[in-house]
């Protein structure tokens, strides 16, 4: 029975926090455009390898757009799929194996359904094999309408590298597409090129590689420049096309791609040791909300709130005027005045404003040295009260209980 479900939802509901009044709704009717930036770490905006910018497009697009640059991935061995995962549930992923696997034949209440239910044209684009991560199964359960893959897009040896087809051919070909889908439309677009090994070349490789010992790092800054005049391009593509000014764009890192491997290489970069505490601060991926009407000409903001992927459903869900305060989700809109500084890493880690809590040790944000235990234990509570209740929907399948207010209202005659 759904009694669990119960407990779960009266945690949820006390917790929910508000919409600004002023932005909700402020990108109704509008396409949602989300692009998945593949392996792309804070660290890399504003900064350079040698004094050549590594994100000169996104340097500027940011002052154009709301960034959140104290924003974390929580994914786990799922990556790019649990990224998804917590961007179309508001749900944490699993602790271990990849829930876009085992619990593909849940009931999910997903942002792709949801936005069907108002009217939206809902679909993931992303150039590889549609069974990759079993997102074919799995994107039935997130209620997508279209999964545009590999066999959607006329892939070459000439247009791709590594893992498969190029980002500026995936953008280039993905404009077609929405050219075609009925208007509004909600697309998930997924990078591919900056994957790991990380591999440009020729014409393509628009930065030296930066020297190190660890080969990973060094050809990571030539790929995320390469992902960033992609980005660049497709944004100058959706401008001629006339799509732009009818869209907000919002762009995310699904998770890091250098991993505590190169830890040494990534002293040498960040010029200080890469401490428990410096890697949890590495684990920081973009967050770029970009509403033309809004925040063109200057108008845009960096903010500083702690948040993670979590927060994303409701986020955009309120930005596009859908209430989410029925939702059985665990993140907060990242622009209601309420939104409280915190996020909880897939494996226990945790931010707060004053504090991380990383290697059971509650380390000070500001000076980044151990401080008593006692500063991080009321968020500790918090912390795993969220993971076990969002394992607990997972593992009952507790949304089969769940009645969606907005399904509802519209199959009721
Ligand atoms: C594959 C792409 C990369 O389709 O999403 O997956 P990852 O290895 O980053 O999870
Ligand atoms: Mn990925």
């Amino acid at each position: 029975n759904g009694s669990e479900l119960v407990d779960i939802d009266n945690y949820i509901s006390a917790s929910f926090v508000k919409p600004d009044k002023d932005m909700f709704g402020v990108a109704e009717g509008k396409n949602l455009i989300v692009i998945s930036l593949e392996s792309m770490q804070s660290f890399v905006m504003n900064n350079d390898v040698y004094g050549q910018e590594v994100t000169p497009f996104l340097n500027e697009f940011i002052k154009d757009s709301y960034y959140f640059d104290e924003f974390y991935h929580q994914t786990g061995q799922g990556k790019t799929s649990d990224s998804e995962f917590l961007l179309e549930n508001s749900l944490y992923p699993l602790n271990r194996g990849a829930v876009f696997f085992t619990h593909s034949g849940n009931k999910y209440d997903a942002m792709a359904q949801k936005l069907a239910n108002n009217g939206y044209h809902s679909s993931t684009m992303h150039a590889n094999n549609k069974s990759f991560w079993n997102r074919d199964i799995m994107y039935q359960a997130l209620g997508y309408d279209y999964f545009y893959s590999a066999t959607d897009y006329s892939i070459t040896p000439e247009n791709s590298v590594g893992w498969g087809m190029k980002d500026i051919p995936f953008f280039e070909q993905s404009v077609d597409i929405m050219k075609t889908i009925p208007k509004p439309f909600y697309t998930k677009m997924i990078t591919l090129t900056n994957h790991h090994p990380f591999r440009v070349e020729g014409e393509d490789k628009l930065i030296d590689e930066y020297d190190s010992k660890s080969g990973t790092l060094n050809r990571y800054f030539t790929t995320v420049r390469y992902m960033d005049e992609a980005v660049k391009d497709f944004i100058q593509r959706l401008k001629d096309e006339g799509i732009y000014e009818e869209s907000i764009i919002v762009m995310y890192g699904d998770h890091y791609g250098i991993s505590e491997n190169h830890n040494e290489a990534m002293s040498q970069y960040l010029g200080k040791e890469v401490t428990p505490f410096v890697n949890t601060q590495l684990q920081r991926v973009p967050l770029i909300v970009h509403i033309p009407s809004v925040t063109d000409n200057g108008k845009g903001k960096t903010i500083s709130k702690i948040g993670g992927q979590i927060d994303l459903k409701p986020t955009l869900l309120h930005l596009l005027g859908i209430n989410t305060k029925k939702d059985i989700q665990f993140g907060e809109d990242l622009f209601s005045p309420d939104h409280r500084d915190f996020t909880v890493f897939r494996d226990g880690r945790f931010v707060t404003k004053d504090y991380v809590y990383a290697d059971n040790t509650c380390y000070s944000k500001d000076t980044e040295e151990q401080v008593e235990a006692s500063y991080c234990e009321p968020f500790k509570e918090k912390a795993s009260k969220e993971l076990n209740y969002s394992d607990k929907i997972i593992y009952g399948d507790l949304l089969r209980f769940y009645e969606d207010p907005d399904y509802t209202s519209n199959t009721t005659h």
